[in-house]
């Protein structure tokens, strides 16, 4: 099916900054609309995204993004038939830079998106089934969710260096189950927190900002739920850290600043070692800064047979880093944004090389998040395993959470039946 038009215009995302959208037309007059989500805690070596640097919003426009979307890449994909692949490499070769700062990320992954969904519909599948066909898989699975349940870091006003409290449901065979262990936990964290008296906000990505002295305060918390939760329900959990910690690195003395005490990465492994034996934790994402490669790979001698060890900002979806992770033994998965890399397509590639390897992956949202639940489809296509996708307090969380629900009622219940 040919493609008609392609239309994008700057919309606004969960923390009411300007975002991008894109609409592409097929001849069959369907739309095939995509929104892009936005980091606060980013890679340094993200795809590049640009804004409009002009007197508007504080220079944080995205119309020139939207006005790259139909001067520059549109002209490449009007009236030919839509291949999401090819053109997404096409694409990725018109812009030619290494960080996609020619055209810019927001603009070439919302067409990105777009492609792909409107590919999907040309070839009459859901893109969920399109992404298992694009990636060859021979299955397709429902991901195992990581609920944010407390948010501290840059994404929460409050006195947590640690950016995410997580918890993972285990012993569940299908997503909505689990979803429901999930709920629980959530509404009896909730309830322990008042009972508690601990004053809170909701953060960021939707889960609690309590206010709290320190991180252990909050894993002893989060814990307390989980007993609870397991006593009452026979739920099981387990917890999981983004701890973000390029937030902690000062480059200058290469220390970690942990409150008052400075840190080496020596020290900060130790520290994470120590956790691990006191809480039933099962996974740490960024517990170093990103260039501290040294400090990861100690990290990952450490506490690789005990946990899974996830790198974020140190790989930002980019099939180059995780190789050298995978061959220099730094981590055991990587967080999936589509978003870092700017492309559907790249993001494939980079789940690809970690399902080889046997890393596991973990698609991911953003902190500034929009409607758009196109990483429930690709968790579910690419058979990633795992998603992290906030907690259950924002719409732009649930609807990620919802859309998965409704793939798995489809998969259980198909329409012929
Ligand atoms: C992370 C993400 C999402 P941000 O660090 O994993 O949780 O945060 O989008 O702010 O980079
Ligand atoms: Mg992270």
């Amino acid at each position: 099916m040919k493609i008609k038009d392609i239309r994008a215009r700057e919309v606004f995302n969960s923390r009411g900054w300007p975002t991008l959208a894109c609409d592409i037309y097929l001849e069959d007059g369907s739309c095939w609309s995509s929104s892009v989500p936005a980091g606060l805690s980013r890679g340094r070596h993200e795809a590049h995204v640009p804004f409009d640097n002009d007197a508007r919003l504080w220079g944080r426009g995205m119309r020139q993004a939207a006005e790259a979307v139909e001067r520059d890449i549109a002209p490449l994909l009007l009236g030919r038939t839509v291949h999401a692949i090819t053109m997404d490499l096409e694409i990725r070769d018109a812009d030619g830079t290494q960080d996609k700062s020619l055209f810019g990320a927001p603009a070439m992954l919302a067409t990105s998106m777009s492609l792909y969904r409107a590919h999907a519909h040309s070839e009459g599948v859901e893109l969920y089934e399109f992404i298992g066909y694009a990636m060859g898989a021979e299955s397709i699975s429902l991901p195992f969710p990581l609920f944010n349940l407390i948010n501290g870091g840059l994404h929460a006003n409050n006195n947590l260096l640690i950016q995410e409290f997580l918890a993972m449901p285990v012993n569940f065979t299908d997503f909505t189950s689990a979803f429901d262990a999930g709920v629980v936990l959530f509404h009896e964290l909730g309830n322990i927190l008042k009972k508690e008296k601990i004053p809170y906000t909701f953060g960021e990505e939707g889960g609690y900002s309590p206010q709290l002295t320190n991180e252990k305060e909050a894993l002893d918390i989060l814990q307390e739920a989980i007993a609870y939760v397991q006593l009452q329900y026979g739920y099981s959990f387990f917890c999981a850290l983004d701890v973000a910690a390029s937030q902690l690195y000062d480059p200058a003395s290469k220390q970690y600043q942990v409150r008052d005490a400075q840190m080496s990465s020596a020290e900060m492994v130790n520290f994470y070692v120590r956790l691990c034996e006191e809480y039933p934790i099962c996974s740490i994402e960024d517990g170093l800064h990103e260039e501290d490669w040294e400090g990861w790979k100690l990290l990952t001698q450490m506490l690789k047979d005990r946990i899974q060890i996830v790198g974020d900002d140190i790989f930002v979806t980019n099939p180059h880093r995780i190789a050298y992770g995978i061959e220099h033994e730094i981590a055991t998965a990587s967080i999936i944004k589509p978003n870092q890399i700017g492309s559907v397509t790249e993001a494939i590639q980079a789940i690809q090389l970690c399902q080889e390897h046997g890393w596991m992956t973990i698609i991911s949202h953003r902190s500034g998040e929009t409607e758009d639940s196109f990483i429930a489809d690709l968790a579910v296509g690419s058979n990633a395993g795992q998603i992290k996708a906030g907690g259950l307090t924002r719409g732009e969380r649930l609807a990620k959470y919802n859309r998965l629900l409704t793939i798995e009622d489809h998969l259980k219940r198909p329409l012929s039946e």
